[in-house]
């Protein structure tokens, strides 16, 4: 669907069924409307601009009695001049399980060494021959939620700051497709920049899967919310922000700059989704992404897996990953 023509029906029915709290000022569910619609006209982005009109709490972690650098993911709407109301940084599954930590310095002790022993599996689908058992390691800036075969699993303990690393472990049957949700959350809801300067920071994504895939080339990535930008024009093809500066003009007055949405499918983590449009998943190096010892400390734990995004680390802050795995990489 083009995001202008997305009924509010759909709105709510997106964030009821994501477990994320509707704000109040969200427009009623309309009953004559279908939830789904026809396939994109369009893939122009929606534009908006300044800061997000409401808050919210859409974490389950509030304080930090051991960080130094805490700051809790908030997630606010903002409506585009059709009225139509966009959950950002994203519309997280607030109330779903958590991953269990590796590393957590804000509700965990930092390390976790017996984070192995507290795994338990979430049985995804199949028996006996047919499902492979898999542990997990992730480690997101700053967060993910990862669904294995269409069912959600986990999602990052910590939405924003500190930096934390995580673990699951589920039984899958191949071919397993991974889908992830990946925020790089900020302070500025809805001009995507943080803290008191105003910065543009980046994202990042990695995990490692114990039958042997991992994070890379072969995954695909796409946008779905990039801020902040002066308008779309450097918006390539395929939602390609490539071009779209860093630091573009608007961040002399950081208040004007406009936001860009496109639509979530709602199945865009099904293993039936179509994909084949999107982009490669562009690799960065670790350096590049953090040095935070919730991934430093941890690097051997992810093996030959490498950080994946768009093509634009710094402004595409809300992006989805999908790989299919048609079988065990390595016995
Ligand atoms: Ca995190
Ligand atoms: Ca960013």
């Amino acid at each position: 669907m083009t995001a202008r023509r997305a009924s509010a029906a759909t709105i709510v029915l997106v964030l009821a069924g994501a477990g994320c709290s509707v704000p109040p000022d969200a427009p009623p569910a309309a009953t004559d409307s279908p939830a789904t619609e026809a396939a994109p006209a369009s893939d122009a982005p929606v534009m908006t601009t300044g800061l997000a009109g409401s808050t919210f709490a859409c974490g389950s972690v509030a304080s930090c009695a051991g960080a130094s650098r805490f700051n809790e993911a908030l997630c606010g709407t903002i409506a585009d001049a059709s009225g139509r109301t966009w959950t950002i940084p994203a519309d997280v599954n607030a109330s779903g399980a958590t991953c269990v930590d590796i590393y957590n310095d804000c509700t965990g002790g930092g390390d976790n060494a017996d984070y192995a022993a507290q795994l338990s599996t979430v049985v995804v689908d199949g028996d006996g021959a047919e499902g492979a058992e898999i542990t997990a390691t992730l480690f997101g800036d700053n967060f993910f939620e990862l669904y294995v075969n269409g069912q959600y699993v986990c999602r990052d303990a910590i939405g924003f700051t500190p930096f934390n690393s995580s673990a699951s472990r589920f039984q899958a049957a191949y071919p397993i497709t991974y889908a992830v949700r990946l925020v790089d959350w900020g302070t500025h809801l809805g001009i995507g920049m943080e803290y008191d300067n105003y910065n543009v920071g980046d994202g990042g994504f990695i995990a490692h899967f114990s039958d042997g895939a991992v994070t890379g080339a072969e995954w695909r990535c796409q946008v779905v919310y990039a801020a902040p930008v002066d308008d779309a024009s450097c918006v390539g093809a395929n939602r390609d922000t490539g071009a779209c500066p860093e630091t573009p003009e608007c961040v002399g007055d950081p208040e004007t700059c406009s936001a860009l949405h496109w639509a979530v499918p709602d199945d865009w983590a099904a293993p039936g989704f179509d994909d084949s449009d999107w982009p490669a998943a562009s690799l960065y190096a670790a350096d590049d992404v953090t040095r935070t010892p919730g991934y430093a400390n941890y690097a051997e734990l992810f093996g030959e897996a490498e950080f994946i995004w768009t093509k634009n680390l710094n402004i595409d802050n809300q992006v989805l990953c999908r790989v299919t795995i048609d079988a065990p990489p390595s016995p």
